[in-house]
């Protein structure tokens, strides 16, 4: 069998951060993905990812995309690629800002509030305020709530996801690609860990495996992962002279419920597509069952419940659409803890939609928990056992 000091199971968002950050930490880490990381079979794809710093989730995350801007502004430096557009944030919502997102209710309070225990820098502004300044938003009511973060924006995941395994590669890592995990056992001081491509001994495994995570770990992750499918879209415009250089990205509740939105990103330099979505939790799905083709008939439902009337220069015609999985847990919150039966595997799960900009950030403490044993950042909000 193969020998790690620590084994590293999927390389998506998260996995690429924790190989990069225990290379520098100098461990003798190996990184293994079933696919060519990075890919579009899992939740780490679509060109570009909403970055805010105020996270109306819950103010225990701010700390983790704090983090994560630092690292990503120093693997810029380090490998030249763009990975951060800070290009503005607008969170908007009818009414005084009392709609729920990502399970959380009033969200554009809770995202205010956030900024303001933070000192991160924002505005709090009404829909006729947004008109103004962002001409590519049509048709608001005027009498939004709307919470506008300057420092937010959006990264390139694909970008993120190579810089981290090229550095990684750089500082010693080993990768190896289209290795299927069969099994994960913790015998002892050690674990082992049964491939496609033969056996694998490790002192610690961090798995990171985003719709793979519940068959790989069984109890009781099994019981409070589910997998759901969602799509991406990207419309052609006829015309992008309303996306200004500071057009920003956006999550714009329209209606009563938290499926009434759509979020959105700027066409980036150059690009006459507009990428938009929604989300939806009722269908169940498996990431090895997920139906990865997206038809017509769903961009046109997007468009015509959720784009029309309200992006300017947005056209019906579909340039592109992606299907991709979300990871969730019943409170939509994230796991980052060691796995009850077994303490030499630690899980990294669930980011269930809104993980990507905690990424490098997450990292960086799964790093620090199989090192050291402990990490700067409080995890305990994201432990399993508040689902016991
Ligand atoms: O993390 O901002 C976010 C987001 C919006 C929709 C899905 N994720």
């Amino acid at each position: 069998s193969e020998k790690a000091d620590i084994l590293v199971i999927g390389l998506g968002a998260m996995g690429s951060a924790a190989l990069y950050q225990l290379t520098k930490r100098g461990v003798k880490a190996v990184g293994l993905d079933r696919f060519a990381p990075p890919h579009t079979m899992g939740s780490s794809h679509g060109e570009t990812r909403i970055t805010r710093q105020a996270v109306g989730e819950g103010r225990d995350y701010v700390p983790l995309v704090l983090d994560t801007h630092r690292i990503w502004r120093e693997l810029e430096a380090e490998t030249s690629a763009e990975l951060l557009n800070p290009c503005g944030l607008v969170v908007m919502a009818p009414g005084v800002g009392e709609t729920s997102h990502h399970g959380k209710p009033d969200f554009v309070k809770r995202s205010i509030a956030a900024a303001r225990d933070f000192g991160i820098a924002h505005e709090v502004i009404d829909g006729r305020e947004v008109a103004h300044r962002f001409p590519q938003f049509l048709n608001l009511e005027g009498n939004e709530k709307a919470y506008y973060e300057p420092g937010g924006g959006y990264v390139f995941p694909e970008r993120c996801i190579t810089a981290q395994l090229t550095r990684a590669a750089q500082l010693g890592a080993t990768i190896r690609t289209g290795v299927e995990v069969l099994s994960i056992v913790q015998k002892g001081s050690a674990v082992r860990v049964e491939t496609s491509s033969g056996t694998f001994e490790a002192d610690q495994v961090v798995v990171s495996a985003g719709g793979w995570n519940a068959h790989l770990l069984g109890a009781p992750f099994d019981r409070v992962l589910t997998v759901k499918r969602q799509v991406l879209h990207w419309y052609e415009l006829d015309d992008t002279s309303a996306y200004r250089a500071n057009a920003p990205v956006f999550i714009w509740m329209h209606g009563a419920t938290d499926v009434d939105y759509l979020y959105g990103f700027p066409p980036l330099p150059g690009d006459h597509r507009l990428k938009v979505a929604t989300e939806q939790y009722e269908t169940d799905t498996t990431a090895d069952t997920i139906d990865r083709t997206v038809d017509p008939r769903e961009s046109a439902e997007m468009y015509r419940k959720h784009v029309e009337g309200r992006l300017a220069g947005a056209t019906p015609r579909v340039a592109q659409a992606a299907a991709c999985i979300y990871t969730v847990t019943p409170d939509r919150g994230f796991i980052i803890d060691r796995h009850p039966e077994q303490d030499r595997v630690f899980v990294i799960s669930a980011c269930s939609g809104h993980g990507f900009k905690h990424s490098a950030g997450i990292g960086n403490v799964a790093a620090a928990m199989v090192t050291d044993g402990r990490s700067a950042i409080d995890l305990t909000p994201f432990s399993v056992s508040r689902f016991s």
